[in-house]
């Protein structure tokens, strides 16, 4: 593994922990070809952070049909952690450890969706939502991750499914955001290539229970996050620190996905299925070569690792040579992987949040402002930046925007109401982005704010809000902040 590489992996961890300083603030010129400056992030005044689309001239028309949707995940919002039979997962394990989850903050409860899921529904057909996009419980339908399905975990999901339809909302489900079974954790989890295949017994069960009720499926959300918080920086569940291993589960997690993709086309159902990743625009800190060189090779490690992968049948010849042909990951790429991992899919779900600005030692450098998260800073134009590149480099395969989002310092005020207008800009300029990205042929389909309500924010705990709901969580009480009703126009208008 090359000097670079052992940089990148520290330099991810410390992006990716909470604990990120804000590192130094880079010269302006040198990213001309890529950042368009400071424009899409700026503060703007309060008429204008709120304005709806009603102003023609300023007005910017979606696609007939666009689905307007917002997406939440099992674990981060359900609670009910002992219900109906669910098994426990390594979030269970991982926040009721001493000194993982901020505050000693855990999932037992969240925002308790699993029994308000009836009230939520109501919220989001009062929101005007299109697409609702959600994740499955692995451990309420496996307790163990193997063997026979537990019926009550099913009917969960089969009354939420129901109820999106009733109310005219597209179900998108996503089968695993993060929450394995510690039963299989307990047989090494993602390193474990076993693991790939319990996965896609797992995606039959589901399937089979859902089928064709559900239009769109997503495998794996963002494998990335696992591969760099579970297991390089160990600030996720489950709290590894191992390079060498983090790469053989991103192999894993890969393989996984493509199984599930050969498990649905299986059932001979018509609906539609893909992965979900995070992608973050790498840009060079500077005009270097170096930087140049650096900034690629790091876009290989955030990126092409999966689109690759997934998209092209090879993972990328720079990210291997890098890994070494001794690593876990090389040595454990057998015969046919590549072809199960690139099996055809009929859309990419894209999350975009943050770039990266990588210096020409291989180290990272923040550039515009950041949120309350501090590994994200706010750039819109990475967003138009990102879809380009996917549609320029993989050709016109379906996206859909399944996260993009950010959290604010949210307060309920004595009015009852929440003056989150830092959310109101950050997704008006990040939509923005993404109607530049249609109108230049990007097969943009749908976008799916994060989240609709406030959640568990993992490592962060109930501290970071993220929804377009307030969630007041001694009472439970839901709110919709300024951002949902500003959402809620804009779908509406079906322009921003
Ligand atoms: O809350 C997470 C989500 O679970 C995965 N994508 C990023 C979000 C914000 O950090």
């Amino acid at each position: 593994m090359s000097i670079l590489t052992r940089r990148h992996l520290l330099r991810r961890a410390a992006l990716s922990a909470a604990a990120t300083p804000v590192g130094a603030v880079l010269g302006t010129t040198a990213l001309a070809t890529t950042a368009t400056g400071l424009g899409g992030c700026q503060p703007t005044d309060q008429a204008d952070d709120t304005a709806t689309a009603s102003d023609p001239a300023t007005r910017r028309s979606f696609p007939p049909d666009f689905g307007w949707g917002a997406a939440t995940s099992a674990y981060q919002i359900e609670g009910a952690a002992k219900e109906d039979g669910r098994g426990e997962s390594i979030w269970d394990t991982f926040s009721h450890t001493p000194g993982r989850i901020r505050n000693g903050d855990t999932g037992d409860v969240a925002a308790d969706h699993y029994q308000r899921y009836a009230e939520d529904l109501d919220l989001m057909r009062d929101l005007g939502l299109r697409s609702y996009r959600f994740s499955i419980s692995w451990p309420r339908i496996q307790p163990d991750g193997t063997g026979a399905a537990n019926r009550r975990g099913l009917d969960f999901y089969r009354r939420l499914v129901d109820g999106l339809h009733e109310r005219g909302i597209a179900p998108m489900a996503t089968l695993f955001h993060w929450d394995l079974p510690q039963s299989l954790q307990d047989t090494g989890g993602w390193e474990n290539r076993d693991v790939a295949q319990r996965f896609a017994d797992y995606a039959t069960i589901v399937f089979d229970a859902l089928g064709d009720r559900v239009p769109v499926w997503l495998t794996i959300n963002e494998p990335k996050t696992v591969v760099q918080n579970g297991y390089l920086s160990g600030h996720h569940a489950p709290g590894r620190q191992d390079p060498d291993a983090a790469y053989l589960v991103a192999h894993h997690l890969q393989l996984a996905h493509g199984l599930a993709v050969r498990a649905l086309r299986a059932t001979g159902g018509t609906s539609r299925i893909g992965p979900a990743f995070n992608l973050h625009p790498c840009y060079p800190g500077d005009d270097t070569a170096a930087a140049a060189a650096a900034a690629r090779l790091y876009d290989g490690y955030e990126n092409r690792l999966y689109l690759d992968s997934a998209l092209t049948g090879n993972y990328p010849a720079d990210v291997l040579a890098d890994l070494g042909s001794d690593s876990r990951m090389v040595r454990g790429i057998r015969d046919d992987d590549l072809d199960i991992i690139s099996s055809p899919i009929d859309l990419l779900a894209v999350q975009y949040y943050t770039p990266i600005y990588v210096t020409a030692s291989g180290g990272t450098a923040h550039r515009w402002p950041t949120s309350e998260a501090d590994w994200q800073q706010i750039y819109p134009d990475g967003m138009y930046d990102t879809l380009t590149r996917v549609t320029r480099d993989y050709g016109p395969i379906p996206l859909t925007v399944t996260e993009n989002g950010l959290p604010t310092p949210d307060v309920l005020g004595a009015d009852g109401t929440v003056a989150d207008d830092g959310r109101v800009t950050y997704l008006r300029d990040h939509l923005r982005a993404a109607h530049r990205a249609i109108a230049e042929g990007v097969p943009l389909e749908s976008f799916h704010v994060w989240s609709l309500l406030d959640n568990f924010e993992w490592a962060e705990g109930y501290e970071q809000r993220w929804g377009l709901i307030y969630v007041d969580y001694p009472t439970q009480r839901r709110v919709f902040k300024r951002s949902a009703h500003w959402y809620r126009q804009v779908i509406a208008d079906n322009a921003v």
